[in-house]
């Protein structure tokens, strides 16, 4: 057993250096603040976004850029002020688009486009016509299809005026159809314009772990003008949404070896430059430091008191068993899901397993003729099944027994955990005091028993040659009590050996 976990450990030291070795030879990034918006403090005082510009009725607080507001017929964009100095790029859109209609309008855009678009076009909020690409976030339906919300990327050189009639469906290059309104966390858009190849995964604002995004179209030969701007527009009609945007995030992206040796140049100048600044200014803070603690002596004790707002070790402890507890609940929850659908599946088969016999019987031909059964499977064979299939019946809703069993337990010293939520061990209680007066009635009845024999030895009739003497006495009682000690710490160790897998 230990030799396995050392190997799975070597195994997954192995894949990681692998992974590392990979990921050595990527694309490597680099953000790009210049374009790029986000909060706390995403617009100024003055309501100006730095390097963005925004317009129509476009509203930009510190949290986010309101593209349009939920009125009837808003349009606004905001885009950014200087034209992108890299090929390739990515840029994360963290949005949401919220409305109390079942269905809102109009949709949401991004784009990339040679020049800055309008603040109150007829696409989503901008221009038309437009040299590059945009991606649509197309809310309301035009065309009654019943294919929206729809994602989709249109291509244009310039010429091309949108088919919003169609919802762009005879324009469409790439796209997928995802529900992005009202979803209980911020949706985002991962747009990566790598090598010509536009990729575009989604998060569907469900959880709100930053990592579930899903891809949503791959494109490649895309042929994108070089120098653009970047661009976030919005639009409602008679139905409308608020149309939120708190993060634009853009990363230049550069193949492997483009910038490494600049780089290692600016490394190898700066690094030495760097570390004796790094140091002086480590000797500055602990020289005031030390004055501070001179002059304040009374702010130790206050720094205590604060340490103690930390957790503690059997805190964290605690806090970690509460995890593990939560991950086993959830972990049975989906098992006993799982056997109710094994359950409901055996029921199935069995039911289809009896109509076959029933129907092989039925088939047999007419009354006198031997009954002729399907060839490729036997009444002997069928009840074999049969009952195998019972067996796996029973032994599944054992399981499902035993898991509901432990699933209630697991319910049970959660909820004990949360109403005592500390980390100390329980005492003993009854068995052991029980240990003790065993250990006690048992020193009596030895004490009982050498005061007999000291009376019998009084009296001097007792055989001399069998008589117990008194260290041989003393002996057994020593090795009573040792033995009864051993056990009583084997079972406290394996009690807590089994607080311990809580
Ligand atoms: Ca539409
Ligand atoms: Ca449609």
């Amino acid at each position: 057993m230990k030799m396995a976990a050392e190997v799975r450990w070597l195994l997954i030291f192995h894949v990681f250096s692998v992974i590392y070795a990979v990921l050595g030879e990527t694309t490597h990034r680099k953000f790009e603040y210049k374009y790029s918006f986000k909060p706390p403090y995403l617009a100024q005082k003055d309501g100006s976004v730095p390097f963005w510009e925004y317009g129509g009725n476009a509203i930009a607080s510190s949290e986010n850029v309101r593209v349009a507001p939920s009125l009837r017929s808003q349009k606004g964009a905001i885009w950014g002020k200087q034209p992108i100095t890299f090929d390739w790029w990515e840029v994360e859109l963290v949005f949401r688009i919220t409305g109390r209609g079942r269905i809102g309008a109009d949709g949401l855009a991004f784009w990339y486009t040679s020049s800055k678009g309008a603040y109150n076009g007829t696409v989503f909020g901008s221009s038309d016509n437009w040299k590059g690409l945009g991606i649509f976030f197309d809310s309301f339906d035009n065309d009654n299809k019943h294919n929206n919300p729809y994602i989709m990327a249109v291509l244009n050189d310039g010429t091309k005026n949108f088919d919003h009639a169609n919802d762009g469906t005879t324009q469409l290059s790439v796209g997928c159809l995802r529900d992005f309104r009202n979803k209980p966390f911020a949706t985002r858009a991962k747009i990566e314009y790598y090598q010509n190849t536009l990729t575009m995964l989604f998060h569907n604002g469900m959880t709100n772990n930053e990592q579930d995004y899903e891809m949503c179209f791959r494109a490649d030969n895309i042929v994108l003008p070089k120098g653009g701007y970047f661009g976030i527009s919005a639009a409602t009609g008679g139905l409308a949404d608020d149309h939120d945007v708190s993060h634009f995030l853009t990363h230049s992206l550069y193949s492997p070896g483009q910038l490494r040796s600049d780089e290692q140049k600016v490394s190898l100048e700066e690094q030495q430059k760097l570390s004796q600044e790094y140091m002086e200014y480590q000797k500055k803070l602990q020289q005031q430091t030390d004055e501070y603690h001179r002059e304040h002596p009374n702010e130790h004790r206050e720094k205590e008191e604060f340490e103690e707002v930390f957790e503690s070790e059997s805190q964290r402890e605690f806090r970690q068993i509460f995890a593990a507890l939560g991950q086993t609940f959830n972990t049975l929850r989906e098992l006993d899901n799982k056997v109710n659908d094994i359950l409901a599946k055996q029921d199935r088969t069995i039911n289809a397993m009896n109509q076959l016999v029933v129907g092989g019987v039925q088939t047999g031909g007419q009354p006198g003729q031997p009954v002729q059964l399907i060839d490729t499977i036997r009444r002997q064979e069928v009840d074999t099944i049969l009952g195998n299939q019972n067996a796996i019946l029973s032994a599944a809703r054992e399981i499902k027994t035993y898991v509901t069993d432990v699933y209630s337990k697991a319910d049970t010293i959660i909820s004990n955990q949360a109403r005592a939520p500390t980390a100390q061990v329980q005492p003993m209680g009854y068995d052991y005091h029980s240990l003790i007066s065993e250990m006690r009635d048992g020193l009596n009845t030895l004490k009982r028993d050498i005061g007999q024999m000291n009376t019998k030895a009084n009296c001097g009739d007792c055989p001399t040659t069998n008589c117990l003497t008194t260290t041989m006495f003393l002996l057994f009682v020593a090795l009573q009590m040792i033995i009864l000690l051993v056990y009583s710490m084997y079972r406290d160790n394996k009690e807590a050996q089994a607080k311990k897998l809580y």
